[in-house]
């Protein structure tokens, strides 16, 4: 069952912070899994498509479910498959997916969003239609100054446009600096977000896998492997099954 204040918040601040989401023995498994593909050969992993390596972030693994199958369960992790059914409908489908390490003296990213805005915040007629939504597993605990994740609570519905570029501040930027290891974070991807430096000398490990709707294609470079279609439940087959093609935004300009 959706909670009704939760969706609440989702569909004003397009995020949601779902704190000790897993257990910590599910946190002591996943970091166990983690660490043991930290050293996949990436250039033998994309063997199928070498060039898809460079559109990968492999910090420090990329497609980490064709790396290691288990991390299937991240597909549909019984306290996230409600909330993708719920934001992006019964057939929702796998985009990409990645093992994210912000190292100590990272010095930040770019702020971006995956879709556009959208006047609603892509509810329409009641009902969710998000073309991206993206769940963060958190591994680690992350305080301030540590290389925190940031977004802009609300900016999924903004209808001003913000010079952002080279900034590291925005205005009413929320900061996930009290996260504890087993907090899930899920957003909706036309949320303007980023990557805080991180000057402090711990790693902030996250488990990342992006999801759209039924007629979402895959991130370039993501394509699942025969292999793990092959060793996957029949349900996680499904969200891996893309129907069509690459990535493109649909368009929602109603
Ligand atoms: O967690 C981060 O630092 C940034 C991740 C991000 O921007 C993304 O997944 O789109």
């Amino acid at each position: 069952m959706i909670d009704q204040d939760l969706l609440f918040a989702f569909d004003v601040q397009g995020y949601l912070h779902l704190r000790r989401a897993l257990t910590p023995t599910e946190v002591a498994t996943y970091t166990t899994w983690s660490n043991e593909i930290q050293a996949t050969d990436l250039q033998a992993l994309n063997v199928d498509n070498p060039a898809g390596v460079t559109h990968q972030l492999n910090r420090p693994v990329s497609r980490p479910l064709d790396a290691d199958a288990r991390f299937a369960h991240f597909l549909n992790h019984p306290v996230v498959e409600p909330w993708l059914q719920t934001l992006l409908g019964l057939a929702h489908r796998h985009i990409d997916n990645d093992l994210y390490y912000t190292y100590p003296g990272y010095t930040g990213g770019h702020w971006h969003r995956g879709v556009r805005a959208h006047p609603t915040g892509h509810v329409v007629d009641g009902k969710f239609i998000c073309p991206m939504v993206k769940v963060f597993y958190c591994l680690t605990d992350v305080g301030p100054d540590e290389g925190e994740f940031v977004v802009i609570p609300g900016s999924h519905k903004a209808q001003f446009k913000l010079a952002y570029n080279e900034r590291v501040d925005l205005p009413a930027q929320h900061i996930f600096n009290d996260v504890t290891a087993g907090d899930i974070i899920i957003f909706n991807e036309a949320l303007l977000h980023n990557g805080r430096p991180n000057p402090s000398p711990k790693t902030r490990k996250t488990i990342i896998v992006n999801f759209g709707r039924h007629d979402a294609g895959v991130w370039q470079g993501y394509q699942p492997l025969a292999q793990t279609l092959a060793a996957v439940t029949p349900r996680q087959r499904e969200i891996l099954s893309n129907t069509t093609g690459f990535w493109a935004e649909p368009d929602l300009t109603c």
